[in-house]
């Protein structure tokens, strides 16, 4: 029986691993639930998981939850992140949005608990301090998102082979086909509406811009211990090759399914067990039987060729890269500015950034607040 804490159970992978864990009794348990604002929500989980604690973004939904669950421990704010991290648990299941996902992660890891890891921008943000506390401390981390869990799939079996490269798959998200001009036109709607995956609002937009993949590429750098120019991007509009990996020979090793990400959060929180699925098996001869390989557009979708120069770059290039973006894309959700200022304004903020080295997570914090601030005033928000 693994003991599961989550961080984001009210978000798309946290409902979708709650779905997992309720259909799997015997092997999980639920020790802590963490999430935003969706109280009511998060109520409905406390009645049917019985966990020992929960967390509510801020105090005024803490309220609620303590009024409705007397004898319940009830936390808020980021004090109730970290003690859902380091709760009694096996593993922590990160589905956290942004760079709010660093420092819990951070936490339970110096806990000694193995992580799930779907959020990103810990990676991205933080990659040089939590891959190192990981093997200090010997604790798994485990690739939820669907295209590292492909590659970490890919490399079992291969313990100590030399990799020749990562092939990344990416759908290419809804506007994969635009020219720059076409990405002017693009409304808020447009770009909600993804062609393969169902997610949270944050994400969809960057997989609209591509950004989402130009910060897999980074992820990908620190969970495999490879160089972001030995990391290619495919794009691959079916979402059926979730990514692969060619070794020395040039033998390539795919992983491929149907697109659904309760495949890879089964693969983490089970590891190293595959939980059986009733879902039907990928048909060859239906959505399998095309499948296409093109070359990223990154003249048209800049954002993944800005992760890549700042990664090559590092220091806290990726961490400023990532904080712009998440204001941006959030400016870009309140209809402040136009999809195509996403990346139009980071590649400005990129070029005109004074960078830092060796970081601290003190100093990745304090970075992120000032690009932050720095870029709606900027953009005189
Ligand atoms: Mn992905």
């Amino acid at each position: 029986m693994k003991k599961i804490s989550i961080l984001g159970s009210t978000g798309s992978i946290g409902t979708q691993s709650l779905d997992i864990i309720e259909k799997n009794p015997d092997k999980f348990k639920i020790v802590a639930l963490a999430c935003g604002k969706r109280v009511e929500v998060l109520a409905e989980q406390i009645k049917k998981f019985k966990p020992e604690l929960v967390s509510v973004g801020d105090e005024k939904g803490a309220e609620k939850i303590r009024n409705e669950f007397p004898g319940l421990a009830v936390y808020s704010g980021k004090e109730g992140l970290i003690k859902v991290a380091s709760s009694d648990c096996d593993i922590v299941i990160n589905s956290l949005m942004g760079i709010a996902g660093l420092e819990p992660t951070y936490r339970a890891v110096e806990a000694g608990k193995d992580i799930a890891l779907a959020n990103k921008e810990t990676l991205v943000t933080g990659g040089h301090l939590i891959t190192k506390l990981v093997s200090e401390k010997g604790v798994k981390l485990l690739p939820v998102d669907s295209e590292h869990s492909a590659i970490f799939q890919c490399l079992e079996g291969n313990k100590g082979r030399k990799i020749k490269r990562i092939l990344l798959t990416c759908s290419g998200g809804p506007f994969r086909t635009y020219s720059l001009e076409d990405l002017e036109k693009v409304t808020v709607a447009d770009a909600l509406k993804h062609p393969k995956w169902n997610m949270g609002k944050k994400i969809t937009i960057d997989s609209a811009s591509q950004m989402n993949k130009g910060l897999e590429v980074i992820e990908a750098k620190w969970l495999f211990d490879v160089d972001v120019d030995d990391i290619q991007v495919l794009v691959h509009p079916q979402s059926i090759v979730h990514s692969a990996v060619e070794f020395e020979d040039t033998s390539v090793i795919a992983q491929m399914g149907v697109p659904d990400m309760r495949i890879p959060i089964s693969l983490a929180i089970g590891y190293p067990n595959r939980i059986p699925s009733d879902e039907p098996s990928l048909d060859f001869f239906k959505e399998g039987s095309n499948l296409t390989f093109e070359e990223p557009r990154m003249d048209v979708f800049k954002c993944i060729k800005l992760a890549y120069d700042a990664q090559r770059q590092g220091g806290s290039y990726p961490v400023v890269l990532n904080g712009a973006n998440e204001v941006l894309v959030d400016l870009f959700l309140r209809e402040k500015i136009r999809f195509i200022d996403i990346q139009n304004n980071l590649e400005k903020i990129l070029e005109n950034h004074h960078p830092e080295f060796n970081l601290s997570l003190e100093d990745v914090l304090r970075v992120d607040k000032d690009i932050r601030q720095e870029t709606l005033k900027m953009l005189d928000l």
